[in-house]
């Protein structure tokens, strides 16, 4: 096997390389990082430093690849069957990175902020601040509801934008209930039908019980 990802099921971020992986029927080892193990983290250290993960490693190419968005740009270029992800032409692939890039940093970015300070021990929480982050999901969605088109966020072909579409909401409905917009909500169900979805959250199921805000 040529590709290692290095990822936890659980990880939102590596959903999105995850969700590209099997869109794509790409051949790879996953390699789970445990960071709450020592030797593990520094394993992973090793191969990228900021220990942030997904990483992917591509051996015969002596590449390292960090940066889910990343990911997802690599596999389109340098697997065939991944092509479709960064559609061709260069508006419609400006337009799907921008999708990706507002997704990322104005709902799941702020989302990971609202589970950050839940995991703060008891006497250092932020309620302001957990609010504040909130309000920006509801932005987020506000921003990016007239952008998706329909089936898919770019229309007819499953993109990079779908693949970062679904960790962002998957997890944000958790903190902000989609129930406000309805096309979103609908395009949440369309994306958990899509198999490599699906597949997805069924290897996360078991690792579910340790998201923080699974209760609400
Ligand atoms: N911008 C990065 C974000 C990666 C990221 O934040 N990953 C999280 C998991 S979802 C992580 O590694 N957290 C562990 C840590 O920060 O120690 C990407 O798109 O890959």
């Amino acid at each position: 096997m040529t590709l290692t990802l290095y990822y936890h099921p659980l990880s939102s971020f590596c959903w999105k390389s995850l969700i590209a992986l099997y869109e794509a029927d790409i051949a790879f080892t996953p390699r789970l990082v445990n960071l709450g193990d020592p030797a593990d983290r520094a394993a992973f250290q090793a191969v990228w430093p900021l220990a942030k993960f997904p990483v992917l490693r591509d051996e015969p190419r002596g590449q390292t690849v960090p940066e889910s968005s990343l990911i997802v740009e690599y596999l389109a270029r340098t697997q065939a069957g991944a092509a479709s992800l960064v559609p061709a032409d260069p508006d419609v692939a400006m337009r799907t990175r921008l999708l990706d890039r507002l997704i990322d940093n104005y709902v799941h970015l702020p989302f990971q902020q609202i589970v950050s300070e839940r995991m703060r021990p008891d006497d250092r929480h932020d309620p302001f601040g957990a609010e504040q982050n909130r309000a920006k999901v509801r932005e987020g969605y506000d921003l990016i509801a007239p952008m998706i088109a329909s089936p898919w966020a770019m229309g007819e072909t499953f993109t990079l934008a779908d693949c970062a579409a679904l960790p962002a909401l998957f997890y944000a409905d958790y903190a902000v209930r989609l129930a406000d917009w309805p096309g979103l909500a609908a395009y949440l169900g369309r994306l958990k039908a899509r198999p490599s979805v699906a597949r997805v959250l069924d290897e996360a199921e078991p690792w579910f019980q340790y998201f923080p805000l699974k209760d609400g």
